[in-house]
């Protein structure tokens, strides 16, 4: 199985390049942005519940320069386009497309909140891989708003952000996702994992560095082709929300563990009630997960990982053969524990294994690929890194 290369690592300079190239003059600032993984707690955000993710060292860095009118023109180092739009376009959710959606969103969301968002001439770089699971859209929302924020000024609380990208990502590019990916973005701290009440956006850093302890998190893309992903997702989401409804409470958050069997004797519908008993376990699995972090105990949260992801598979429904079969294969080399991480349907899966086997237990993931026929994967181990922030 192939190892990416190290991450991050020259890409605030690269992006001073790439501005110079495309605008004749360097930029003002640089500001960057992480992907995330998902430690646990899976579709838990939109159900007000909890979630547990980690920042990459993987992220998406911005260079920019203000300029005096409401025109915001953006080049992707990583698609090689450039687009350019105005206020009114700005305005419209869904005008822009693509890519652009998450640049001009956080514009819209910004406006929308009242914020006197400054024009601008914006370069982007990143070596977030684009749909692995991995929420290259988050860090791409979070880079713009942070720089955003910072060129105009804008005094913005760095509470407030994470909804502000997530409304980027829910109204203009139109995906119902909830705020852990925007949150893990912009509020993590390097050596902790994030662990936050996606009700309140209370938030408690949770220190994390597998490698004190001799391990590692090894994150493999599981390099599965999404299908149908947003419909999925949202179909999930409404499933809950109905959910919810039915059972008279504000969100799934409100099911506590020992009511579950009596909240399941309310649902008529086999499905549902799958879904319902996947988040309400899965809350439980992360308070679970921090109770033994903040106790040291790193290896003992690798049944919950399991757990989780049996979870997913069974009662979300959100897991597809590959991630099934890395899973399978990660534990059976010796993992700890092993879960997929993020929204599903492909995406990568984690797996905490003694730092020493990691590359071990990644070949093995490999031979039940070929076993399989599957396309091979890729891997990396990852500790977690830094969130949104301006560079010098
Ligand atoms: C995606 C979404 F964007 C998140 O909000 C979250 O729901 C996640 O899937 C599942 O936990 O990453």
């Amino acid at each position: 199985m192939a190892e990416r290369g190290e991450p991050g690592a020259d890409l605030a300079t690269q992006v001073i390049r790439v501005f110079e190239r495309q605008y004749g003059e360097p930029p003002v600032g640089r500001w960057a942005a992480p992907g995330r993984v998902n430690l646990i707690g899976e579709h838990t955000d939109y159900n007000d519940g909890f979630v547990l993710p980690f920042a990459l060292p993987q992220r998406t860095v911005v260079a920019a320069t203000p300029v005096d009118e409401p025109l915001w023109t953006v080049w992707s180092e990583q698609t090689g386009e450039r687009i350019t739009f105005d206020g009114e376009q700005a305005d419209k959710p869904g005008h822009v497309t693509g890519w652009g959606s998450y640049v001009a969103g956080v514009v819209w969301a910004l406006r929308d909140a009242g914020h006197p968002v400054p024009g601008a001439r914006l370069a982007v770089a990143s070596d977030v891989p684009p749909g692995a699971g991995l929420s290259s859209s988050a860090a791409l929302e979070s880079a713009v708003l942070t720089a955003l924020a910072d060129l105009g000024r804008l005094g913005l609380p760095v509470e407030a952000r994470p909804a502000l990208a997530q409304r980027a990502e829910n109204v203009y590019a139109g995906m119902p996702c909830g705020v852990m990916d925007q949150a893990a973005s912009i509020r993590c701290r390097a050596g902790h994992a994030l662990f936050l009440d996606c009700r309140s956006l209370d938030l408690e850093h949770i220190p994390f560095d597998p490698a004190t302890a001799g391990l590692a998190v090894l994150v493999i893309d599981s390099r599965a082709p999404h299908r149908h992903v947003t419909g999925e997702y949202a179909a999930r989401r409404a499933a809950c929300e109905s959910a919810a409804r039915t059972l008279g409470v504000p969100a799934l958050r409100d099911v506590p563990l020992d009511g579950l069997a009596a909240a399941l004797d309310r649902l008529d519908d086999d499905v549902v009630r799958h879904r319902v008993r996947h988040v309400v376990t899965e809350n439980q699995r992360v308070l679970e997960t921090v109770a033994l972090l903040r106790a040291g105990d790193v290896t003992a949260i690798g049944p919950l990982m399991t757990a989780s992801h049996a979870s997913m598979r069974d009662d979300f429904e959100i897991t597809v053969p590959e991630v099934d079969t890395a899973v399978a294969a990660a534990l059976s080399a010796g993992a700890y524990g092993a879960r997929m991480t993020g929204g599903g349907f492909g995406g990568c899966v984690l797996a905490l294994v003694d730092a020493d086997r990691a590359e071990t237990v990644a070949d093995a993931v490999t031979a039940a690929y070929v076993d399989r026929g599957f396309t091979p994967p890729v891997w990396f181990t990852a500790a977690p890194g830094a969130g949104a922030t301006a560079l010098s």
